[in-house]
């Protein structure tokens, strides 16, 4: 690691995780159903019929989550906030236990000397505003505005970083047109209509924070970085199709107070149905950022394609005039994801040649890998793999930041093995194993190097 160079000062290294993806405990002190509980409980959704219902029993275990933290010698930890443990129904007055949770987090987080940074949203929206209509319905975002108020007004003094949603790509497309996230939902206008709503719900929550005066907010996505298959014109039109569809849909609202301008498309249903839409919108999206948060994993390669008429039955809203082709020649993790890690650095650098002055400083709030670890005779787990991957993607940022992105935080994901979604517990993305029969934790190489990065390379 010593090709490393020394990070500046101030710079945040971090770990994170996800609320659903590791607390459990999905029944108590009050906690009301979210929409992963009821995906995971349908049979057929989750592979291998996996839950969230214990995970890795965190929300009994932080003390000891915490301690690892601390040994790993961590500046940040990002965690979220479950929506139904501070309002069972996602509306009206909040549920004390559930607040009390997150406030003796965060306590024993400031005692180990990490700073806390909390995800506002991370996908566990409260059952019954699905009931109501979910994310196709703007009520759902004027309740997560609330929702945020509640819980800054508790929190704010002690949480200084505040992330209103994580990825609302995967929350509107993923949940409402493909399938594959809860709630799990296959139809065309819904996931446009969520597309906006979450906007406006980040632009509310955005409203909140500032009220209560948290030092930080900003917003975390998952941007691709989309690389055309071929050098061609019709493979690079593609791409931008993929890019807008993708990415500016989220950045051209929430970076420039605009929707995206596309060529003629099917996407071009976000542009011209206004009946979701009210003057104004666009401003409460715009609100100043503090940082923005990027979870980068791997490149898309993309080649144009012709455009195939939707299942009415699964219908996809959006313009499929292009597919996802396999990257070549490179390792892949155990996601099948292409190892690139040059990817992450043109993703940051277009970003900022895209966006300018306009760009606010990033955080990295996710990047890691899951792999084929196993124990060892000796106990440990050797995951030389996801040390390679790591080290590629930190010496990766690094040349983003010679490149003149101005990136302020780093945070793996994740500290723990934990609920990868509709993937179940097969895929394990921690830098700490968890075995899911005895809840025994075991930091594995990759927590190990990562301690001795920190401490080396800190500015
Ligand atoms: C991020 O999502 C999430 O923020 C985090 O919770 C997640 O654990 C992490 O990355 C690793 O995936 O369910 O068949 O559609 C990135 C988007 C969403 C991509 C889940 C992989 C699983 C395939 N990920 N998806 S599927």
């Amino acid at each position: 690691m010593s090709d490393l160079p020394v990070f500046p000062s101030g710079f945040v290294f971090g770990a994170a995780t996800a609320s659903y993806q590791i607390e459990g405990a999905a029944q108590e002190d009050g906690r009301g159903p979210s929409i992963w509980d009821t995906y995971c409980h349908t049979p057929g959704r989750v592979d291998g019929g996996d839950t969230g219902d214990v995970a890795c029993d965190h929300y009994h275990r932080y003390p000891e989550d915490v301690a690892l933290l601390r040994g790993l010698g961590v500046d940040s930890y990002r965690f979220s906030i479950a929506w139904p443990r501070i309002q069972p129904t996602g509306s009206g007055p909040a549920n004390a236990k559930g607040l009390d949770f997150y406030s003796r987090l965060v306590d024993e987080l400031l005692e180990a000397g990490i700073e806390p940074a909390a995800t506002l949203y991370h996908w566990d929206l409260p059952q019954a505003l699905e009931d109501q209509g979910g994310w196709r319905v703007r009520e759902t975002a004027e309740r997560f505005g609330e929702y945020a108020h509640i819980v800054a007004e508790h929190l704010a003094d002690r949480v200084p970083r505040w992330i209103t949603l994580n990825e609302p790509w995967c929350s509107a497309f993923l949940g409402y047109s493909v399938g594959r996230h809860a709630p799990g939902a296959q139809e065309g206008t819904g996931a446009l209509a969520s597309a906006h709503h979450l906007l406006v719900g980040h632009g509310l929550a955005m409203k909140a924070l500032r009220a209560t005066g948290v030092r930080e907010a900003g917003i975390t996505l998952n941007l691709d970085r989309n690389v055309p298959a071929n050098d061609t014109p019709a493979d690079r039109a593609a791409t931008v199709r993929a890019d807008t569809q993708h990415n500016l849909v989220w950045t051209e609202p929430i970076l420039a107070g605009r929707y995206p301008a596309t060529e003629q498309d099917t996407w071009g249903e976000l542009i011209t149905r206004q009946d979701f839409r009210r003057d104004g919108d666009l401003d409460l999206i715009a609100q100043p950022l503090d940082f923005l948060g990027v979870n980068y994993y791997r490149p898309i390669v993309v080649a144009d394609a012709p455009y195939r008429e939707p299942d009415p039955a699964h219908r996809v809203a959006t313009d499929n005039r292009y597919q996802e082709t396999a990257y070549p020649d490179v390792r892949r993790t155990a996601m099948n994801w292409p190892v690139v890690p040059e990817s992450f650095t043109d993703l940051l650098t277009a970003l900022k040649g895209t966006y300018g002055e306009a760009l606010p400083p990033i955080h990295i709030t996710e990047n890691g890998s899951a792999e084929y670890d196993v124990v060892d005779q000796d106990g440990g787990v050797h995951d030389t793999d996801r040390v390679a991957y790591l080290h590629s993607h930190l010496t990766a940022l690094c040349a983003a930041m010679e490149a003149g992105v101005d990136v302020c935080g780093y945070y793996v994901w994740s500290l723990l093995d934990n609920f990868e979604w509709a993937l179940g517990y097969a895929k394990r993305f921690g830098i700490v194993r968890v075995d899911y029969d005895t809840q025994q934790r075991t930091p594995k190489d990759s927590y190990h190097w990562y301690r001795q990065l920190i401490a080396a390379h800190r500015g």
